[in-house]
């Protein structure tokens, strides 16, 4: 509750307007004393860390236009199960955003808690409405692309059953306690701000949540109005389309900054290996409101860094990622290029594929992120692929993987950080590659 009492409602990024301090057993106060609701969200199961955060910022941004016009508080989801997090040893569920990032600057964009403090809050493991989002069964009418949201029949098989106490019960992120009071289908074909208004007016409820988000506001047929353009951004990526992202994307995106212990240890490991610091590099890091860096003002470390996507990718996008050697071989030319020295590898690769990396280097010193099993354990898979993405965005000159959203995260990493675009939006390419067509530049827009 401490910490829920910071939150500060802003229905502009930078317009602070109140400040709200509910307590377990009444409604917050807000403008007209309208009563603060609280939006939850998930995601379809399969979907990965940098696409979950390409989510978030969506979900984040109807947020934000919700809170024109009402109070609402985005709960959080906790982190878990997520596929490419193979640790065994180690529980990954229930995992907290502050594990990952800095909830203080979240709250710069829009009012954020935990799924726990929202628990408290309720004073009750419940969740008022679910709405699983999911398509139309019958298609597009007449082939053509309209507006509509209307409750139906579900399609799939949805994980919510009622119990015999007319309690729906599912998976609410490992909290086994938890149930929803009122479950259905919502078939959309609708953009953001559509859910807006059905949210402000076909429910009452104080809290809701939008299950497999990603579907609404992923807008894949809804490019028709500048709002949408901003929410399509995973399907433009995927499809390679060139464009510009709205402010409000890049307010949310700014907004998701890593958390301090995460950038901590980064900074740690390119002072001690990378011989790079924020102040060499001119990399220096203000608050998201008050940074507002040129093209070209980072200079970043003395390295080249690599992200290096393997895993699933061998077989998933096997055409454009290329064999270890031929890797290496253009690794090789940008460290010439570059008249550097030093490789920093971020990979899913294991320890024999990164030591047969670096057997191909004769000169060159190359670095991999090591966790020691206190961090490991701390932090997570989770925590350590944020360590490698923030050690990438540091270094003079970053080449990536193709379509991968964790080498994008990283590119608006270094965006924000006023990185030369020519030395962030890379990729490597696959030796049966006749034409390797190199990233969309998504440039920073404030
Ligand atoms: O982040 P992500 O959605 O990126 O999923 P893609 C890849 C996950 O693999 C990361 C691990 O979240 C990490 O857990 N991983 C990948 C890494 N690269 C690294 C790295 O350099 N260092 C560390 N420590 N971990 C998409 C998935 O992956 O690929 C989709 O989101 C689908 O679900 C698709 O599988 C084929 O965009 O690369």
């Amino acid at each position: 509750i401490v910490l829920f009492n910071t939150i500060v409602l802003a229905s502009h990024a930078h317009e602070k307007v109140d400040v709200f301090k509910p307590d377990t057993h009444s409604h917050a106060e807000f403008g007209e004393a309208k009563s603060v609701r609280y939006l939850l969200y998930d995601v379809n199961p399969g979907e990965g860390f940098n696409l979950r955060r390409d989510v978030f910022m969506r979900v984040a941004n109807l947020v934000k236009f919700l809170n024109d016009d009402e109070p609402w508080v985005l709960v959080l989801p906790p982190w878990g199960r997520l596929y490419h997090w193979k640790s065994q040893d180690l529980n990954q569920i229930k995992v907290k955003w502050s594990t990952f990032f800095d909830l203080a600057s979240l709250r710069e964009h829009i009012p954020v808690i935990e799924f726990e403090d929202y628990l408290t809050v309720m004073g009750e493991e419940v969740v008022e409405e679910i709405y699983y989002l999911q398509r139309y069964k019958e298609g597009w009418t007449n082939g053509k692309w309209e507006e509509k949201m209307d409750i139906r029949d579900c399609i799939d098989r949805v994980p919510y059953q009622k119990d015999e106490d007319g309690k729906w019960r599912g998976w609410f992120f490992g909290y086994e306690n938890v149930y929803a009071k009122k479950f259905a289908c919502l078939s959309v074909q609708s953009e953001a701000g559509n859910m807006k208004s059905f949210l402000m007016k076909n429910t009452t409820s104080r809290s809701v949540m939008l299950e497999r988000a990603e579907q609404v506001i992923h807008g894949q047929y809804s490019e028709f109005s500048s709002m949408s353009v901003m929410l399509d951004r995973a399907e433009q990526l995927i499809h390679g389309r060139s464009g510009q992202h709205s402010t409000n994307y890049w307010d949310a995106r700014r907004s998701m900054v890593f958390a301090k212990h995460l950038r901590d240890i980064g900074d740690e490991f390119r002072r001690e290996y990378l011989d790079s610091t924020d102040e060499n590099d001119k990399t220096v890091l203000k608050s998201w409101t008050q940074m507002k860096k040129n093209h070209g003002e980072a200079k970043g470390g003395p390295y080249i860094s690599v992200h290096l996507r393997r895993k699933d990718y061998l077989y998933a996008h096997k055409e454009q990622v290329p064999s270890l050697k031929y890797a290496a071989k253009q690794i090789k030319e940008l460290l010439k290029k570059n008249k550097l020295k030093k490789v920093f590898i971020a990979s899913d690769c294991d320890e024999n594929d990164f030591e047969t990396l670096k057997g191909f280097f004769k000169k060159a010193e190359i670095y991999r992120y090591k966790p020691t099993q206190e961090i490991r354990e701390k932090y997570k898979d989770g925590g350590v692929a944020i360590i490698d993405q923030w050690i990438a965005a540091h270094a003079r000159h970053f080449v990536g993987t193709y379509v991968s959203t964790f080498s994008f995260r990283i590119q608006e990493e270094r965006e924000i950080l006023g990185f030369d675009p020519e030395t962030t939006f890379n990729r490597l390419c696959s030796e049966s590659e006749e034409e390797c067509e190199q990233p969309s530049k998504w440039k920073i827009v404030y």
